[in-house]
């Protein structure tokens, strides 16, 4: 785990300590019970002037193994920390030689050296706080001692990486080498062994300039916009706080107890969890055939989301045409686009060469044969099956017979729509989010027949554009908008039985919702849910319990942000829900209507509805397989939904509650409010069994 040898140079010999633990060179128990013993050797030798610590493949380090966390093995002896004060302390000079990555643990252990020296391309950061937790090997002391608070306080309470050009500015490297990496650190390390002046040691460098509590104040209002709800963001400030009045003791000491309070706690668990379940979510299929490479993808549909599709495409460098039916939809399209990336100009996300390149690889035609070169076909056109499937049959017969066919739909049959083609096996589901550019999310929803490497090309492709693909099954909605489904119908009956929108969505709000279930209705538009429920009007029981009231607030022409009113009331121009008492008259029309008794609603009550009812669908999506894993569910309500990462997803939520009492608490639903609450077999099965859906 650690390669230690010695290079000879003419001024003496420098130990070159490598850290070998692939993928990414993480720092678990092997790796510092091996480095430590290295350390001691090197400095207990006489021969050996200097140290050079470097990593071997792609990265120098990138922080502490996070799968032992929580487990006895990361109490194993010795700990980082005293790895790093060993690194800090030794008589001989410490250099470390950094590439590609340095982070978390692994750039706390380059603060431990006296030097650092670097690769142009490499990159510095400390993602702890993504984690739900904070550098906890003195990050949070020493690097507000060498590149001052400001800045080390951007980059531990942000969780962002900086590049080696920043990070040489700010003083965090000596010197940026282009080649040579190692011998230059050997030959840094053999001239500092014989300058006269102590070696560097943050741990006695005093703090530069001290910052007044507005940098703290402002950096915890940041956190709190960023990070809403979590907690080890305002706890990495707090840390960084400290080195103003405490000395480097008293300021590791109160680092390792917040570490220690965050890592045991549940926050930092979901966060962990999710780590995990995303890398798992992308993972895609064993595939046996050769991939479609995706070099010009065709969208069918110039709209919101066709457009953002198109955008996310160039933003990834590849080619897209985009096709209307007539040349005013696609102007406003073009528009559109335009419209966005010139936002981006002039916020400087985006260099003016940037813009023009990516406005570039985007055309447009109206004529299909357009797309007779391309890869993939999005189809991203009105959401109905007749519309669909006569685009989907225009396409079978313009594009070459590998071409891959996608719809965007958000709850159509891909494998009705796979037998309308005479390729089913190129057919397939991509469900992006609105707004499509901007969200990370990607349901790739496999059909009964979608061939594997289709599957496999489209993660491929995916990756490229940096979404999260979660491969799903196909049922109405799939994963995200079926399990939406009994989310919002449980917020629409508490609304009949006594709440308010604004008691309902607030109280999900402080759990961590970026946004309640109504006002998203407001956002989205109310006439899409509407759509499918009329559609599904026919086959609907006549005795399970139904609200009109989303119905009744769409029938007055209020669909939303959009018509300037929906739930809420929106001040023209306006994103800000206003209260409306007209829809409080309503909601006790409609529940009079029905038969509801009214009464005094708590937000136990509407967190316990909501999340419980996600839970059951998901338990029953799970079971039917649609979802391979629990994990799944967690990752598209996470990245999809504005669910909080620090509660780890509605599955993971379930498990943390314990399974048992969520089942007791839907036994009672079931029985007050009827068959909608029937708990999931596999929810039951698993209570049974004293299992979790993490067990799963
Ligand atoms: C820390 O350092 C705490 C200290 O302050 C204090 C301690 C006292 N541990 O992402 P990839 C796995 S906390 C364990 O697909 P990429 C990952 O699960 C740590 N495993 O590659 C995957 O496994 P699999 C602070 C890890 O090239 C494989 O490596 N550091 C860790 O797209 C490849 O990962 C961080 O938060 C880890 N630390 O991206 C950095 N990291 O193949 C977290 C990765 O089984 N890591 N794995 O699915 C990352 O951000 C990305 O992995 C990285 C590479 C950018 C490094």
């Amino acid at each position: 785990m650690i390669a230690s040898q010695t290079a000879t140079f003419p001024q003496g010999a420098v130990a070159v300590l490598t850290i070998d633990n692939p993928p990414v060179n993480g720092i678990g128990s092997g790796v510092r019970v091996a480095l430590g013993k290295a350390l001691e050797e090197a400095i207990a030798n006489p021969m050996i002037k200097g140290i050079v610590l470097t990593g071997s493949g792609s990265f120098f380090s990138c922080g502490a193994d996070i799968r032992e966390f929580n487990t006895p093995k990361s109490r194993q002896e010795p700990s980082l920390r005293a790895i790093i004060e060993q690194l800090e302390n030794s008589p001989k000079p410490t250099v470390a030689a950094i590439h590609g990555a340095a982070l978390g643990g692994g750039l706390e252990l380059a603060l431990g050296c006296h030097y650092r020296i670097a690769q142009a391309k490499s990159s510095f950061g400390l993602p702890e706080v993504k984690l739900g937790i904070l550098p906890g090997a003195g990050g949070t002391q020493r690097l507000p001692r060498l590149i001052g608070i400001g800045p080390a306080l951007e980059m531990v309470a942000g969780g962002d990486s900086i590049d080696a050009s920043q990070a040489q500015s700010l003083g965090l490297i000596e010197r940026l080498v282009q080649t040579d990496l190692v011998s230059q650190a050997c030959e840094l390390a053999l001239e500092a062994s014989i300058r006269t002046e102590g070696l560097p040691r943050l741990s006695r460098a005093p703090i530069g300039a001290t910052a007044d509590s507005k940098v703290f104040d402002e950096a915890r209002k940041l956190a709190g916009r960023r990070y809403r709800g979590c907690i080890a963001p305002l706890e990495c400030i707090a840390c960084v706080e400290k080195t103003l009045t405490f000395d480097l003791d008293e300021g590791l000491a109160f680092e390792r107890e917040r570490f220690q309070f965050l890592v045991n706690g549940d926050q930092s668990k979901a966060q962990r969890h999710l780590f995990f379940a995303e890398r798992a979510a992308m993972k895609p299929p064993k595939v046996e055939a050769e991939l479609t490479p995706i070099r010009k993808v065709g969208i069918v549909g110039a709209g919101t989301m066709g457009t953002g599709i198109a955008m996310s495409i160039a933003n990834a460098g590849i080619s897209v045409v985009m096709i209307e039916r007539d040349q005013a939809g696609l102007d406003h399209g073009w528009e559109v686009i335009k419209g966005n990336y010139a936002s981006s100009l002039s916020r400087g996300k985006l260099s003016d060469s940037d813009v023009k390149a990516r406005l570039a690889l985007i055309s447009r035609s109206l004529d299909y044969a357009a797309l007779a070169d391309v890869d993939l076909v999005i189809e991203a056109a009105f959401e109905d099956m007749g519309v669909k499937k006569e685009i989907f049959s225009r396409l079978d017969a313009v594009c070459k017979p590998d071409t891959i066919l996608a719809s965007n739909t958000s709850r159509l049959d891909i494998n009705d729509l796979a037998a309308s083609t005479s390729r089913p096996s190129k057919v397939i589901g991509t469900h992006f989010f609105s707004p499509a550019n901007v969200m990370r999310l990607l349901e790739v929803v496999q059909g009964t027949r979608t061939a594997t490497d289709v599957i496999g090309s489209l993660f491929a492709f995916a990756r490229k554009l940096g979404k999260i693909p979660v491969l799903v099954g196909v049922c109405d909605g799939f994963v995200g908008n079926r399990m939406v489904s009994p989310y919002t119908r449980e917020a629409h009956f508490l609304l009949e039985e006594g709440a308010t929108p604004e008691q309902v969505d607030s109280a999900l709000r402080r759990f961590g919702m970026a946004m309640g279930p109504l006002q998203m209705g407001d956002m989205a538009g109310l006439d899409i849910s509407w759509a499918a429920r009329k559609r599904m009007a026919p086959t609907r029981p006549a005795h399970i319990r139904y609200s009109k009231v989303a119905d009744t607030i769409c029938e007055l022409g209020r669909l939303g942000q959009k018509t300037g009113a929906g739930f809420y009331r929106y001040e023209s121009g306006s994103r800000t829900p206003i209260s409306d008492p007209a829809i409080d008259v309503l909601i006790a029309e409609c529940a009079r209507e029905a038969g509801v008794e009214r009464r005094e609603i708590t937000d136990v009550e509407i967190i316990q509805r909501t999340m419980y009812a996600l839970v059951n669908e998901g338990a029953r999506i799970l079971q039917e397989g649609i979802a391979q894993r629990a994990s799944d569910i967690d990752v598209i309500y996470v990245a999809g939904y504005g669910f909080p990462a620090f509660r780890g997803g509605p599955m993971f939520y379930a498990d943390t509650v314990g399974l048992a009492e969520v089942l007791a608490t839907i036994e009672r639903f079931h029985d007050r409010h009827g068959e909608l609450w029937a708990p999931a077999p596999l929810l039951k099965e698993l209570v049974e069994n004293g299992r979790s859906f993490a067990d799963l």
